[in-house]
Formats: C-alpha cells, sequence, structure tokens
C-alpha cells in the first residue's frame, strides 16, 4: 500500500509538471504500458493474500483510473495552450494597408482600336488581318498605284533586301493590302475593317516610321456614295462621342477610289487651343471614296455587277485628338510615367467613350 501511495504523489506530480503531449505519454507508458510501475504492482498481487490482493487491487484500480484521467486532462490543457499560442504567432493583421499591387494599362493606340472596332463592329463590319510584310502587287498594283507614283520610290517605302526589283518585299504602307486580300479570297457581299500596323521612310515631330492605320470597305450590289457619307458621319459622332459632329466632305484624289473624298470635322481654333465640335473651322480625320473599278477587277470581283466604297484614317491622329495627346512621338517611348497617365484601366466595362468623361 505504502507503494502505491508513493507512486501515487510521484506521477502525478510528473503529470501536473509536464510541458508537452510528448513527455505526458512518456509518463503513460512508464505508468500504464506493459512495464509501467503501476501495471508491475498489479502483477504482484497474484501474489498476494486474498484479503489484501482484494485490498490492493481496488486501490490500484483507482489509482489507475485517477492517473490516465490526469494524464487526458493535462493533455487537453497543453493541447489548448499549444493552440493559443499557435493562434497567437498566426495572426493576421486585417488592419494593415494592402501590398501594392503593379497593374499594367491599356495603351491608347489599343484603346483606340478597341473603339473603332466596337463602332464598326455594330455596323456589321468583321476585322480582318494581315502581313506586315507585303508583296509589290497587293501593296501597289492592285490598288491601281502606278510604277512612278512617288509612294513606291526608295525615299517613302522600306523595301526588304534582297531579290530583284518588283520582287522585292515590302513593309506595307498602309493596311489596304489587307482589303485586297480580303477581296480576292472572299466573294462579295463585304464589310469589313482592317487596323494595324503600317511604315514609311519619316521620322519628326508628326511622322513615326511605324503607325497604325484603320481601312474599312464594303462590297455591295448597290453600294453607293450616300452609304459611305452616312457611315462615316455615323462613325465620327460616335468615336467623339458628340451626336451633333458637324461632318463635311471634300473632293480629293487617290488612286485606288474614285470619286474621292476627305473627310471633315467641325472644330474652333482658338489661342493655339484646338476644340472638336461645333465651330468656324474644319480638321481633316478621314480620306475615302468609292473604289476603283480597276481595283474591283484586278480582285476578281466584276465591276459593273458591284461597286464599293472604302475609307482609311491614321489610329495615332485620332487618338492625340480625342484624347488630348500633345506629341506623336510620346506613342512609342515606353515611358512608364506617360503610359500611366494615358493609359486606360485594364478590365474594364467596355465602353464606345473610353476615358472621356461625360
Ligand atoms: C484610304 C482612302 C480611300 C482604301 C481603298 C481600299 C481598297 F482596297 F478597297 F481599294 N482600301 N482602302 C482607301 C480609300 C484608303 O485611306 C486614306
Amino acid at each position: 500500500m505504502d507503494d502505491c501511495f508513493s507512486v501515487r504523489d510521484e506521477l502525478m506530480a510528473a503529470v501536473e509538471t509536464a510541458t508537452s503531449v510528448d513527455e505526458l505519454e512518456r509518463i503513460r507508458i512508464g505508468a500504464l504500458g506493459k512495464k509501467g510501475r503501476i501495471t508491475a504492482l498489479m502483477k504482484d498481487l497474484g501474489r498476494m493474500e486474498p484479503e489484501a490482493r482484494r485490498e490492493t487491487g481496488a486501490a490500484l484500480n483507482a489509482l489507475k483510473d485517477e492517473i490516465a484521467t490526469a494524464l487526458d486532462a493535462r493533455k487537453a490543457a497543453l493541447a489548448d495552450a499549444e493552440l493559443d499560442a499557435r493562434l497567437a504567432a498566426e495572426r493576421i493583421d486585417v488592419t494593415l494597408p494592402p501590398r501594392p499591387e503593379s497593374v499594367g494599362s491599356i495603351h491608347p493606340i489599343s484603346q483606340t482600336i478597341d473603339e473603332i472596332v466596337a463602332i464598326f463592329g455594330e455596323m456589321g463590319f468583321m476585322v480582318a488581318e494581315g502581313p506586315d510584310i507585303e508583296d509589290d502587287w497587293h501593296n501597289f498594283t492592285a490598288l491601281n498605284i502606278p510604277r512612278e507614283h512617288p509612294s513606291r520610290q526608295e525615299m517613302d517605302t522600306f523595301y526588304l533586301p534582297g531579290e530583284s526589283d518588283g520582287l522585292r518585299k515590302v513593309l506595307r504602307t498602309h493596311t489596304s493590302p489587307v482589303q485586297i486580300r480580303t477581296m480576292v479570297r472572299t466573294p462579295p457581299p463585304l464589310r469589313i475593317i482592317a487596323p494595324g500596323r503600317t511604315y514609311r521612310c519619316d521620322s519628326d515631330a508628326t511622322h513615326s516610321p511605324m503607325f497604325h492605320q484603320v481601312e474599312g470597305l464594303v462590297v455591295d450590289e448597290s453600294t453607293h456614295m450616300g452609304h459611305l457619307k452616312g457611315c462615316l458621319i455615323e462613325f465620327c459622332r460616335a468615336f467623339f462621342a458628340i451626336d451633333d459632329l458637324p461632318v463635311r466632305f471634300r473632293p480629293s484624289y487617290f488612286p485606288f477610289t474614285e470619286p474621292s473624298a476627305e473627310v471633315d470635322i467641325g472644330c474652333t481654333r482658338k489661342d493655339g487651343q484646338l476644340r472638336i465640335g461645333h465651330g468656324d473651322d474644319w480638321l481633316e480625320i478621314l480620306g475615302s471614296g468609292m473604289v476603283n473599278p480597276k481595283v474591283l477587277a484586278n480582285c476578281g470581283i466584276d465591276p459593273k455587277r458591284y461597286q464599293g466604297f472604302a475609307f482609311g484614317m491614321g489610329i495615332e491622329r485620332i487618338a492625340m485628338l480625342k484624347y488630348g495627346i500633345p506629341d506623336l512621338r510620346t506613342f512609342f517611348e515606353s515611358d512608364l510615367r506617360w503610359l500611366r497617365h494615358y493609359g486606360f484601366r485594364a478590365l474594364a466595362v467596355p465602353s464606345l467613350v473610353g476615358g472621356l468623361t461625360p
């Protein structure tokens, strides 16, 4: 019995002072395991007188229960303390400011192309694309641009090295070859726009050797000048978000259209400031015309049956006008401060008026 009491005091003290779940497990094995101290005392019962065995046996069973209960209680307390410590260590301070994220922005050229595509998309146009490197036929000949035309000269066109004259490839000087390729490939009716990069040997304050254009083309059996005018007036008013924007058509000349017309929009110029909308002045923004029958025939379209209109505009120029960007060269400098200033929010709900405040 003395043994029983001293073992009890020792074990209870050990349980109370244990500092980890692992340590408790070692105590349990030392007391109640196969070679444990209480197990050993149980084994001694066999050699006792029946009277003493009953008494000691009952006491040992009670001790076993007491130790097991104490172990469980201490284990639960330690587990609680361990969890509290972890929760404290891993606590997240939701009041901290967020880490700054670096989010890019949409380049004004991309934004402007998206807006133009949206406007003509609503009018039933599809987007067509073609290669930046073109052959002489698609870039000049099919468009009725004569051999001696200044735009064909070395001075204005980037010719690729190799091959003999006439076979030399060029960097396309407009996106018209995309319209040519579409007419050659697809029977009318056609209603397409071709946005993309174009190249000319020219570099100063108002010219970049690479710039962007959108050209459009409609071909059908009864397409006429009225369609051209209605379509382009609609476009100008939608793009500049001015319902009653004045638009005028002025006679002009292109080898690929006949008749041809330059499109101007109304504006005012005061103290060197330009304001689009009403006023006594005009600003040229588009070239257009009825597709020259020779061009249709060059593409295998019967000009007796089909007529078409076409137009073209420079994207940098109309982006500068709409968004008040003063210098053409800044478009291609990749200056992050410029991009942050003139760029557009990515993933915003698409809108025709872009960044214009109503
Ligand atoms: C312009 C002005 C007028 C034009 C013509 C064609 C084609 F391929 F149909 F003949 N595409 N684009 C065109 C007409 C382009 O840009 C100022």
